[in-house]
């Protein structure tokens, strides 16, 4: 059966009502600023002319669109705006053999309120779509690219070899990638074709869930959160490659599900006493999570292939996992009362470039 993974833009209108409640009587949780770091960027004159070009290699040559990025990072009133990602995630796949139809499709996006990219995305979202999966089944990822360059995927579920599923899908080809996933876990996936840096964080990831044979327990509401950053090369324009391969690499924009403040603007809905489990994966390209929702505990982590339970070791929990670019987790929590939880990375610096949203909790 040959099944479109697809993302849902869904519950913005109910989000919407719930983010008016928020208003009066709430906790000062508006960490971000509506300035992104852009302006502070420019300011320093890192300008264009800074930009080293991409390596002359890499199917970037001759490429249009090169990262203009003098200053130019001003939010347009006129910019659509951005398309909620749908944060629940999905149910896993029925049966165990999976043909899943992932187009390569450049995009532009809204990935803050008045600032668009041209990204370049898997299934025409950033993050891509998630697709969930059990230990042993077959997965068959039928890719298309319908652009004017070349792309590929890499799988971080499967083991195999470079140039044998990671080859270069060029424009108008097709590639199926086929894979056993062996291990039960939380699994990145993105292009890795040169420079690679520049294709992550142009918008080319996403996440794979690897549920165990038995399936994971059932609880209130699961949500999938893909942690990025978007390093501005220009209204409209591609990122910027040389932002992102700074040393120091300072992004416009952090975000969970490639939109700044999206969850925060819309925020969750969940009720007090409910079971919550997040997949949660840092995308990067290049920053850390720290992740954590303020005011709950994680009674259960399990972080690359590392499980923490609170009822089977003491009653030790966890407050905020950290993960590196590549890594992912699951996090388990009840939601104690009534009331507004803020989820973030706990890098402030970072919460104020739109790495925060919402549970609203009734
Ligand atoms: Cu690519």
């Amino acid at each position: 059966m040959r099944r479109t993974v697809s993302i849902l833009a869904g519950g913005l209108l109910a989000v919407v009502l719930l983010g008016a409640c928020s208003a009066g009587g709430a906790p000062d949780w508006n960490y971000a600023s509506p300035v992104p770091l852009a302006g502070t960027v420019a300011a320093a004159g890192i300008t264009s002319a800074a930009a080293s070009p991409a390596p002359a290699a890499s199917p970037m040559a001759g490429m249009a669109s090169p990262a203009t990025d003098a200053g130019q990072e001003q939010p347009d009133p006129s910019a659509p705006p951005y398309v909620e990602h749908d944060p629940n995630a999905p149910a896993a796949l029925p049966g165990t053999v999976h043909d899943i139809d992932l187009p390569i499709i450049d995009k532009q996006m809204t990935v803050a309120t008045g600032y668009v990219v041209q990204a370049w995305t898997f299934g025409g979202t950033v993050p891509g779509p998630t697709i969930r999966v059990h230990v042993g089944d077959t997965v068959r990822v039928h890719l298309t690219n319908e652009t004017n360059m070349s792309h590929s995927i890499d799988f971080h579920a499967s083991q195999t070899a470079m140039d044998h599923q990671m080859v270069e899908i060029k424009p108008g080809a097709s590639w199926t990638y086929t894979f056993t996933p062996e291990y039960a876990g939380v699994w990145m996936y993105h292009c890795g074709t040169a420079p690679t840096l520049l294709h992550i964080a142009n918008g080319m990831f996403g996440m794979v869930i690897v549920e165990p044979k038995g399936g994971l327990d059932k609880v209130d509401h699961e949500y999938a959160f893909v942690q990025s950053e978007w390093y501005l090369g220009g209204q409209g324009q591609i990122s910027s490659y040389a932002k992102a391969n700074a040393a120091a690499p300072s992004p416009d924009f952090v975000v969970f599900n490639g939109v700044a403040n999206q969850y925060k603007d819309h925020p969750i809905p969940v009720k007090a006493g409910e079971r919550i489990r997040i997949f949660v994966l840092d995308a990067g390209p290049n920053l850390g999570s720290s992740f954590h929702v303020v005011g709950t505990i994680f009674d259960t982590v399990i972080k690359e292939g590392v499980i923490m339970r609170a009822s089977a070791n003491g009653g030790w929990a966890s407050q905020a996992v950290d993960l590196a670019p590549a890594q992912a987790a699951i996090i388990e929590l009840t939601i104690p009362e009534k009331g507004m939880y803020s989820f973030v990375t706990h890098a402030f610096n970072l919460v104020g470039h739109g790495a925060i949203g919402v549970f609203q909790a009734s």
